[in-house]
């Protein structure tokens, strides 16, 4: 009974019997990156369980099976079609060069790929590295930053705890991701070069058969309304009717605001969706304006 509502609810949601189709979603089983593909998933409506030994897990409501992984292995699973798509860091798109394609940015999970030496040295810029020794755990990034600086240096490829080499004698200098730099700090080195930005991306096959990629298509959709709710708030303000197109000129909203007339003779109420990163700015701008009783409430799910 229960199976018959689950495909019935396939076939109804999707107009084809698609219940022979998963889409494979692989994100990564433990680390940095766990807790924002989980969260991505869940906001964009998906329900699965996530038990802490599960290799692979199916969605109660979205023909959708999750897979975890190491996050190093993901490229790869995507290229070979084990996994669909998957999230994962774009630093390590980058260093394994599978054939496949970055879709969308996440972001969560930013940080940068760069080059720190010893805070002792006098670093005078790229060509200081001439020669060195460099330890990585991205050894084809920065060979490829190395070539297009015309520099000629070691790489010492090494799996974890990059950030000790210098200390112990084993390199000159590190290549390694850094976010807050405390690490850095903590083990005496000083960052130089930044070598590559990056944060959790989407990666998919490119060649997804076409009822994967309707139901990809769908995910994406919801994805897309999940991040860009994130970047927006919604805002409530009172104001004078006379300010009523200068204010709407600094918060236009997603197609123009909607004005409410307040009790108040003269008055209005505006409401309108501001962008989070240029939100303080804005404020200012209104409140310059004349407007008064501000409030600004999260959106959870943004659809244009
Ligand atoms: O077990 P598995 O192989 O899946 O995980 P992992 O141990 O290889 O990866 P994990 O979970 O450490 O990182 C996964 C991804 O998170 C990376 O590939 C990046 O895309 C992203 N990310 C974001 C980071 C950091 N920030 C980060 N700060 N990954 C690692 N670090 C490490 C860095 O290597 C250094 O040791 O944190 C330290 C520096 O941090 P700060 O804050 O001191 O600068
Ligand atoms: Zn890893």
């Amino acid at each position: 009974m229960a199976s018959f509502f689950f495909d019935a609810v396939f076939i109804n949601l999707f107009g084809t019997d698609y219940m022979n189709t998963l889409l494979r979603i692989a994100i990564q089983k433990s680390g940095r990156l766990q807790e924002g593909s989980l969260e991505i998933l869940k906001e964009s409506g998906l329900s699965f369980s996530n038990g802490k030994d599960q290799l692979k897990t199916q969605a109660r409501n979205f023909p959708v099976e999750v897979l975890f992984l190491r996050d190093d292995d993901i490229p790869q699973y995507v290229e070979d079609s084990v996994a669909d798509v998957g999230i994962v860091g774009e630093n390590v798109v980058a260093e394994k060069q599978k054939n496949i394609q970055i879709i969308k940015r996440l972001d969560f999970a930013k940080c940068r790929l760069s080059i720190a030496v010893p805070r002792s040295e006098q670093y005078t810029g790229v060509e200081w590295l001439e020669g060195k020794n460099i330890a990585t755990s991205y050894p084809n990034i920065l060979a490829s930053f190395l070539k297009k600086n015309n520099i000629t240096a070691g790489i010492h490829e090494i799996s974890g705890s990059v950030e000790i080499a210098p200390g112990i004698g084993l390199a000159d200098a590190i290549c390694d991701l850094v976010s807050t730099g405390s690490t850095l700090l903590s083990n005496g080195l000083k960052e130089v070069e930044s070598v590559m930005q990056s944060e959790a991306v989407i990666v998919a096959n490119p060649v997804l058969g076409p009822e994967k990629k309707i139901l990809f298509d769908k995910l994406l959709f919801r994805i897309e309304s999940v991040l860009k709710a994130k970047n927006s708030k919604y805002i409530l303000l009172n104001c004078p009717n006379e300010a009523i197109s200068k204010i709407t000129s600094v918060i236009p909203g997603m197609k123009s605001p909607t004005i409410i007339p307040l009790a108040r003779e003269g008055w209005s109420s505006l409401h309108s969706v501001v962008d989070e990163n240029d939100f303080w700015e804005r404020i200012d701008q209104l409140r310059a304006f004349g407007a008064e009783g501000i409030l600004v409430i999260p959106i959870q799910k943004m659809i244009v």
